[in-house]
């Protein structure tokens, strides 16, 4: 196997953190660089603290790791993002700048950025989502990850930079916790169920939306970053699909194992945000180009899920 060295921006978050330790299995803990504005407590391996908006401190990074491929992760997400707009819009941007300039000047030989279904507004058919579908986004955080996918759709058609892309559903897993998204109910209403608390839910009972586990949204990362150059047909942001349900599916699966839980609802301006997304993605494209196919329904995730918060509550 060629000898990589990876650096992960954004490694602290509830992507990062889990895909960080993915990389680090299957490359080694010396191969991938860490990196973010803050540290997990017991985090092993190599980090560094870097703010991708200084494109010093990142070149600095890069040049002294040697490093191969970047896995750009940082932003501002979409709740979190409506609080201060324009600032939003610096960080996200500026960051992806910093990430595509410094892989252009030093050669690197594969980026990865993450898109969202954020990208999404008006205009679109809200059932099964097309890949090539109007990108009007209700939120700066949509809309910096719609300008995004074309900036490293440029950077390759006039750079030749491999950036590869996903459009994630929300992402929903045991390992961390998700921070500023409209989609973070999701994961927050597992934990809820297994300490036993009742849930409290920002999104109304019957708003469906897709999602994704994360071990899936991993493995979908790997496959489609280990896919042939050849093989890729969207340099903008590939649509994946994982499952999509409501607040009151999600409920009614956890009922299944806790019958006594109990929710409310009691949407915010999250609800405006989750309106404006789809509800289903075609991922047909994904499907065709590197074979990607989804593992985990509803059922089969809230079963791992319950199982792995008792063990890590208990
Ligand atoms: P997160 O908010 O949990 O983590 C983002 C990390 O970026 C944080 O640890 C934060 O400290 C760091 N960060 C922010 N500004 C920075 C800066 N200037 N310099 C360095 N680090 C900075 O987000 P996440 O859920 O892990 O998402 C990771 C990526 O995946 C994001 O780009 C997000 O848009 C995308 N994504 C996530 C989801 C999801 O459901 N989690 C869905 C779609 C897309
Ligand atoms: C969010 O809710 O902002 C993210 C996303 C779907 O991009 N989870």
């Amino acid at each position: 196997m060629e000898k990589k060295n990876i650096l992960v921006t954004g490694a602290t978050g509830q992507l990062g953190s889990v895909l960080t330790k993915m990389l680090q299995r299957k490359h080694g803990l010396n191969n991938v660089i860490a990196s973010d504005l803050k540290k997990q407590e017991h985090f092993e391996g190599l980090f560094e603290f870097i703010d991708v908006t200084d494109f010093d401190a990142l070149q600095e990074s890069v040049l002294k790791n040697e490093i191969t491929e970047i896995y750009h992760l940082a932003a501002i997400l979409s709740a979190n993002g409506e609080k201060n707009p324009l600032n939003t819009w610096d960080v996200n941007m500026k960051s992806l700048f910093n990430v595509l300039e410094v892989s252009r000047i030093h050669g690197i030989n594969k980026v990865f950025y993450p898109s969202s279904i954020a990208v999404f507004g008006d205009n679109v058919k809200r059932v099964a989502t097309p890949q090539s579908s109007n990108l009007t986004p209700s939120t700066v955080y949509g809309i910096s990850k719609a300008s995004g996918e074309n900036w490293v759709n440029y950077y390759y058609t006039k750079y030749g930079l491999d950036v590869r892309s996903i459009r994630y559903p929300g992402i929903i897993g045991y390992q961390s916790m998700p921070s500023g998204g409209t989609t973070d109910y999701a994961v927050d209403i597992y934990h809820k169920a297994v300490k036993q608390e009742p849930f409290e839910c920002f999104l109304e009972a019957s708003t469906e939306l897709p999602m994704i586990f994360m071990d899936d949204a991993i493995r979908a990362t790997i496959e489609l970053m280990n896919a042939p150059s050849e093989a890729i047909s969207v340099r903008t942001s590939y649509n994946v699909s994982g499952m999509s349900f409501t607040p009151k599916q999600v409920f009614h699966s956890i009922q299944k194992l806790y019958p006594d839980f109990e929710i409310k609802y009691k949407p915010d301006f999250r609800q405006d945000i989750a309106n404006s997304w789809p509800k289903s993605i075609d991922d047909s494209f994904a499907k065709k180009d590197w074979r990607w196919k989804p593992e985990y329904d509803l059922d089969r995730m809230t079963t791992i899920m319950i199982k792995k918060l008792r063990a890590h509550y208990n």
